[in-house]
């Protein structure tokens, strides 16, 4: 399987800005909030989404940002195109160009709403045919392999409809789209000039993540 364009295969070990390193509790009942450019603002059981029909299984690559790869891992859950179909009625999507996902350990990231319909999007529950948990991303995580890590939000508990892009935690380092495909790892200057950046930065994210979690 080829890599994307600066991408180098890692282990897959949980990831994330040092700043959410924490290993959340997860709720015996989680719910997801859906809100924003909704009729009605709705709070549903996580098990609700994962319990649609049409679950799928997909091998796919995750890619992080700072330039690591996990080329082959094997999720399992609902397409996003047929919760957001199951949403569009329940509570009345309307005019929403982004949506954005947020997770128990306060993260958030945003999708252009057509990247998140298009196929292979996953609202992951399983992974490598064991459920999620407090390390793997519990209860649910958007699986969207076309789109760097950082818009692939773990342990999800919100979903927010929106007229325009937020920027959410990656803040002024992401890029509204971030697709792989076309290192759009920033939106400021193009993506092959992160990657000296991010490989050097590395060990010490990684060092920084680790230490954060191990004290929670
Ligand atoms: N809730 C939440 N989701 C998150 C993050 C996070 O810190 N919190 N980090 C993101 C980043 S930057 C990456 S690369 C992947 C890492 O996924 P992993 O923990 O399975 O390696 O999770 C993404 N989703
Ligand atoms: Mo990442």
């Amino acid at each position: 399987m080829g890599l994307p364009p600066g991408q180098r295969v890692a282990e897959h070990v949980p990831f994330g800005h040092p700043e959410f390193a924490v290993r959340p509790e997860v709720p015996d009942r989680p719910a997801v909030t859906v809100t924003g450019l909704v009729r009605r603002p709705t709070q549903l059981a996580a098990a609700e989404l994962a319990g649609l029909a049409g679950r799928v299984e997909l091998r796919a690559g995750l890619h992080c940002v700072t330039t690591w790869s996990a080329p082959d891992l094997h999720w399992s859950g609902v397409p996003f195109a047929a919760a957001h179909a199951f949403l569009a009625e329940r509570v009345g999507v309307r005019g929403a160009r982004w949506v954005t996902f947020g997770g128990l350990d306060g993260y958030r990231a945003t999708l252009a709403l057509e990247d998140a319909l298009a196929p292979g999007v996953l609202l992951a529950d399983r992974l490598a045919g064991a459920p999620l948990d407090r390390d793997t991303g519990a209860p649910m995580r958007l699986v969207a392999p076309a789109h760097y890590g950082y818009k692939n939000v773990k342990h999800v508990c919100l979903i927010e409809y929106r007229r325009d892009y937020d920027a959410g935690s990656a803040r002024w380092r992401g890029h509204p789209r971030g697709r792989v495909a076309r290192e759009e790892r920033s939106r400021f200057l193009p993506g092959r000039m992160w990657r000296p950046v991010w490989r050097a930065l590395l060990p010490r994210a990684r060092a920084a993540y680790e230490a954060g979690r191990s004290r929670g």
